[in-house]
């Protein structure tokens, strides 16, 4: 971690609550999925890596009960405070009821909180942007809750215990794509991830010439939580109406041959398009992922712009600005293939571009782009870093 960035943390956290005795680094990363999109919720494989952006909080243990919460981000709210007890309520709508689901949700598997911290963060990972800073909070109030208090919470719990504050606290019916990435995630490899056994295997990251160029539309946010669950609730309809005719627990069961076999039952056109991204994704993560193990890139990228293609006509996640973004950097020279990434609706896409072009790339792209949308587009190019936990200092 960037030492510079550290101490002026340090002196933050030290201004904001006194001193900064006895006070602890934590970081938790953001996450790009290289593919396999919306397929997390219906029993499917995803392909994420955890990056090297994400969050950082400084936290110490208090003897009373009181919390007190500061983030860098959102100066504006000054420092939250209140006691443990208050906790289990929801403020609506700030970045503490992260931290108040967390530990809402570690309460409530049985493990003890009965102790104040003061909490300061600074998040890296642009709000919005797709690259998952609301599961980088979690993780990251995780392994603080977890260390301060010495729960010894396994690892796999955390990232469930994350999923649930999301779903529970929060009412968003995400999948567990993002709080295992950042969990789990390991610097240079990305994770295979079967969500329906939740077996997975690191996969490592050997791009030879080729870099991961992260392209954020910069979209203000717009309906994303309502959209989604409308998409979580369109494929369980879809699913249950296949169920009429075929034995199976979730859509990734099953091959695009017994999809296309069976597709009638479900008897609506939109809901069989979102039914066929849900199956054809799942199958092309798993060939994507084949070909990335072999080193064959050019499959890979092709089945990157085939993703989004899905993404954009039967699932309908994409919008004007990761189109212009995805479509525009597909044609680019030195460009193998590209996708949006994340749940959609604005956020960003991913390239995948040889070295020697990122340059270009970045300005050719952003030129098109601030052509038809009117705003600037941001770019960086990705580096595969390490899951939650504390810093080594
Ligand atoms: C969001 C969700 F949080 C994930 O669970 C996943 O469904 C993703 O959108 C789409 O693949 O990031």
């Amino acid at each position: 971690m960037d030492k510079e960035l550290q101490t002026q943390l340090k002196e933050k956290f030290a201004q904001v609550f006194g001193d900064a005795e006895n006070m602890t680094i934590y970081f938790s990363p953001g996450r790009i999925n290289l593919i396999g999109e919306h397929t997390d919720y219906n029993g499917g494989y995803v392909f994420p890596a955890a990056i090297t952006i994400g969050t950082t909080g400084l936290a110490r243990l208090r003897e009373d009960d009181k919390i007190r919460l500061y983030s860098e981000n959102f100066p504006e709210l000054g420092t939250i405070e209140f006691s443990l007890s208050e906790a289990n309520k929801a403020t609506g709508g700030i970045w503490a009821d992260y931290v108040k689901g967390m530990i809402t949700m570690l309460q409530g598997a049985g493990y003890t909180i009965d102790k104040g911290f003061d909490l300061l963060i600074y998040g890296q990972i642009p709000t919005a942007s797709g690259l998952s800073s609301s599961a980088s909070l979690e993780l990251l109030v995780g392994v603080v809750l977890d260390d301060l208090f010495k729960l010894g919470v396994p690892r796999l719990e955390l990232v469930q215990l994350g999923q649930k504050t999301e779903n529970d606290f929060i009412g968003v019916n995400s999948g567990i794509l993002d709080q295992f990435a950042i969990g789990f995630g390991q610097k240079d490899q990305a994770i295979l991830l079967d969500t329906n056994t939740l077996e997975y295997h690191m996969v490592p990251v050997q791009l030879g010439e080729y870099a991961i160029v992260i392209m954020n539309t910069n979209k203000p946010r717009a309906l994303t939580e309502s959209k989604y669950n409308e998409r979580f609730a369109e494929t369980r309809e879809a699913l249950k109406r296949m169920q009429n005719s075929l034995d199976i627990q979730a859509l990734g069961e099953l091959s695009n041959e017994d999809f296309e076999a069976n597709v009638s039952v479900i008897n609506d056109e939109t809901l069989i398009k979102r039914a066929r991204h849900a199956v054809y994704e799942n199958n092309r993560t798993k060939v994507a992922q084949k070909a990335f193990v072999e080193g064959d890139l050019k499959i890979f990228g092709q089945l990157l712009n085939d993703s989004h293609e899905s993404l954009k006509n039967d699932y309908e996640v994409t919008g004007a600005e990761l189109d212009t973004l995805a479509e525009t950097a597909q044609k680019q020279e030195g460009v193998l293939g590209a996708r949006m990434t994340g749940a959609g609706f604005g956020g960003c896409a991913i390239a995948l571009v040889h070295k020697d072009y990122v340059a270009d790339f970045e300005h050719n792209v952003g030129k098109v782009y601030e052509e038809v949308v009117g705003y600037p587009a941001s770019f960086y190019v990705a580096q595969i870093g390490d899951g939650s936990g504390k810093v080594v200092l």
